[in-house]
């Protein structure tokens, strides 16, 4: 087994911010060959639609039919995934997905529009995009929680057709992702994966429809396919490896601490954990019980690797500095461990999620706590949101002018049309503007 050498600093240190910016170093590896491939499958699938999808999929998943329609998983089909699997995760699966639609409910955008003096309306219109598409990974990543948490708030929206596809190497289907499909209302599924999904949806085929939003996690195959039809069809946000900041007073169980941190170093060697806190025995206390639980861990391997290269125990000279220290990081999930995380929570400006409290576990985030477990990752909580039901919905403006207020603006319009040499502009706003009689001049 991998030996732990854990990355210990402390912001009192010389070179802090070379080490925090060491720590955070993070690209995403552009693959040329990865690239050229992306392309090739992309531009196939777009000129030979079904044809083109079958032969990647027998290629790529062994899984060879005479159709497309082939691949379509029935709604009675969900329905017996549903059905089959163990009651307990069924009964969770509904009560995950109750939450998760209550809290994406409330995130719902509704239209409004004024009325100024004259008449003249002004206003938004939200509405739902038709169509999306949602990717689910095949494998050791096909999480159904994530079904959930991608499919939910598109239905919350009112996105009248949702259109899954997860790949199936061999045929071999995932009946708690089926399952989970079914409880959240996705409208069909094609057990298709990799880039010829992607394209699949982007493009439409004889048998899959082209959508207008693609989201959803996968492999370097399917974020790099993601990227290149971005603008034929929207995308959610490019996802890297997961992260989660603790930021503790030192007054909580340091094993409840220890497995925090494992909890998401265990997705994969690239995610990052971080604890930070003002007494540096506490961070010793930690390591202890990371040293002692490890052992214990189905995935001590992934978790052992993944504090290696990407963890760091760093203390800090009170809480004050602990937000600042995490501000800087902009994690995608916050864990406040502390006795009043409600006046810490006022110091935090970037992150993904906000945990509160010892009892807030972030594993309840990702699966049942209610908000998005879709969070922007590698410091983009500076500039962005979790998914959300506002990702599935679009505004138009809505415009309406009296005739009164169309003489009026018609004037400044005018102005401004002819300052920047716009005739036609000019003389369309100055059509509708009224002589005193109250007539549209000429
Ligand atoms: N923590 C992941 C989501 C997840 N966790 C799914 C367990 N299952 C997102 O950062
Ligand atoms: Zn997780």
């Amino acid at each position: 087994m991998t030996d732990l050498a854990i990355t210990r600093l402390s912001a009192a240190q010389a070179d802090f911010d070379a080490e925090l910016a060491r720590l955070l170093a993070w690209e995403d590896s552009v693959d040329h060959q990865v690239n050229e491939s992306v392309r090739h499958i992309l531009h196939q699938v777009r000129t030979r639609g079904d044809a083109a999808v079958l032969e990647f999929t027998a290629k790529f998943d062994q899984l060879s039919v005479a159709s497309l329609a082939d691949l379509e998983i029935s709604q009675a089909r969900l329905q017996q995934a549903l059905a089959a699997i163990p009651a307990d995760q069924r009964e969770a699966l509904e009560q995950a997905a109750e939450r998760v639609r209550g809290y994406h409910q409330r995130q719902r955008q509704d239209s409004w529009q004024y009325q100024e003096a004259d008449g003249t309306v002004l206003g938004q219109k939200v509405t739902p995009l038709d169509r999306a598409g949602l990717y689910v990974p095949g494998g050791k990543a096909a999480y159904p929680s994530s079904v959930l948490m991608n499919a939910i708030p598109a239905k919350v929206a009112g996105v009248a057709e949702v259109i899954m596809v997860v790949p199936t190497p061999a045929g071999v289907q995932n009946d708690m992702v089926l399952a989970a499909a079914a409880i959240a209302g996705v409208d069909r599924v094609f057990t298709v994966g990799g880039a010829q999904a992607v394209a699949a949806l982007a493009y439409g085929t004889e048998t899959i429809p082209a959508v207008d939003k693609i989201v959803g996690p996968g492999n370097i195959f399917v974020a790099t396919a993601k990227r290149e039809v971005f603008g034929t069809v929207g995308i959610d946000m490019i996802a890297g490896p997961s992260e989660i900041l603790v930021i503790c007073d030192g007054e909580t169980d340091p094993d409840w601490i220890a497995m925090d941190l494992f909890s998401q170093a265990e997705h994969d060697e690239q995610a990052q954990s971080i604890l930070i806190c003002p007494n540096g025995d506490y961070l010793d206390r930690v390591e202890a019980s990371i040293r002692k639980l490890l052992p214990t861990m189905e995935r001590a391997e992934i978790i052992a690797r993944s504090l290696n290269d990407r963890a760091a125990l760093i203390e800090v000279a009170d809480l004050a500095q602990a937000a600042e220290v995490s501000n800087r990081i902009a994690p995608e999930h916050l864990e406040l461990s502390v006795a009043d995380p409600e006046a810490l929570v006022e110091a935090i400006r970037h992150a993904g999620a906000i945990f509160m409290g010892r009892y807030t576990a972030e594993a309840l985030g990702d699966y049942c706590a209610g908000p998005n477990h879709v969070l922007p990752t590698s410091g983009t909580a500076r500039f962005s949101s979790p998914l959300g039901v506002y990702d599935f919905q679009k505004r138009s403006s809505l415009i309406g002018f009296s005739a009164a207020g169309a003489s009026e603006m018609g004037k400044v319009a005018s102005v401004l049309a002819r300052g920047e040499g716009l005739t036609a502009h000019a003389r369309s706003a100055e059509y509708r503007i009224q002589s005193e009689g109250g007539q549209g001049d000429e």
